[in-house]
């Protein structure tokens, strides 16, 4: 069975909570139950850390496939990204205080990537499923556009993962009750599905 990496990240900013790395963990453990290796990870909201971080869960595991889980707060489905640039724009501080504006990942990479998840078969399967989802054109320009960037160039580079890509996620309900608005939100359930069904997406359009 393939080897995957599914990744979230540390609360950020003005959160105190993180969803995507609740996904990320509830989602490795349903693949592990289904006979993949699978591996999770919270990923640090640090430019720096986050960078080698990725590289070492990248050397360390050299995943087949890597999907990686981001807050979007305030939106109202499951976004499957279709593209990082390679561009740090950050509108607000890093958790470490750095804020990059206008500077790019790579110097040496290309200006952009797209993701190598089979984005219209995942979201086929997740509409099929209930779980509201679209594909989006951008990840923005902070931390997640970010760790997609850095698993797309490890990939160029090192040929693993050989599928990778990023998942933006709305809210819960539960955190979603706690602030004014309330903004939008989709049970837990519905963001490890996504990440679930991406992994075994990608990992059914791997050739052998
Ligand atoms: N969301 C932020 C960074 C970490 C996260 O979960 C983003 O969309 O860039």
């Amino acid at each position: 069975m393939p080897t995957v990496l599914v990744t979230g990240f540390e609360p950020f900013g003005d959160e105190r909570e993180n969803p995507s790395a609740w996904a990320a963990e509830r989602a490795a453990a349903e693949l592990a139950g289904a006979g993949f290796d699978a591996h999770w990870a919270v990923l640090p909201v640090s430019f720096k850390r986050c960078r080698e971080a990725l590289a070492q869960l990248l050397e360390r595991l050299k995943p087949d496939v890597a999907v990686a889980l981001g807050l979007a707060g305030g939106v109202t489905h499951v976004r499957l990204e279709r593209v990082a640039i390679n561009l740090m724009d950050a509108g607000r501080p890093d958790n470490d205080g750095a804020q990059p504006v206008d500077e790019p990942i790579d110097p040496q990479g290309p200006a952009a990537y797209f993701s190598t998840l089979p984005l219209r078969r995942i979201l086929e399967r997740l509409r099929g499923e209930g779980v509201p989802a679209a594909i989006s054109n951008s990840a923005g320009t902070f931390l997640c556009n970010f760790a997609m960037y850095l698993l797309l160039r490890h990939a160029d580079l090192r040929g693993y993962p050989r599928r990778a890509g990023f998942i933006h996620v709305p809210y819960t309900p539960e955190i979603a009750a706690r602030k004014p608005g309330p903004p939008p939100s989709l049970p837990l359930g519905m963001l490890v599905r996504a990440a679930v069904v991406a992994v075994e997406e990608a990992a059914a359009s791997l050739t052998p």
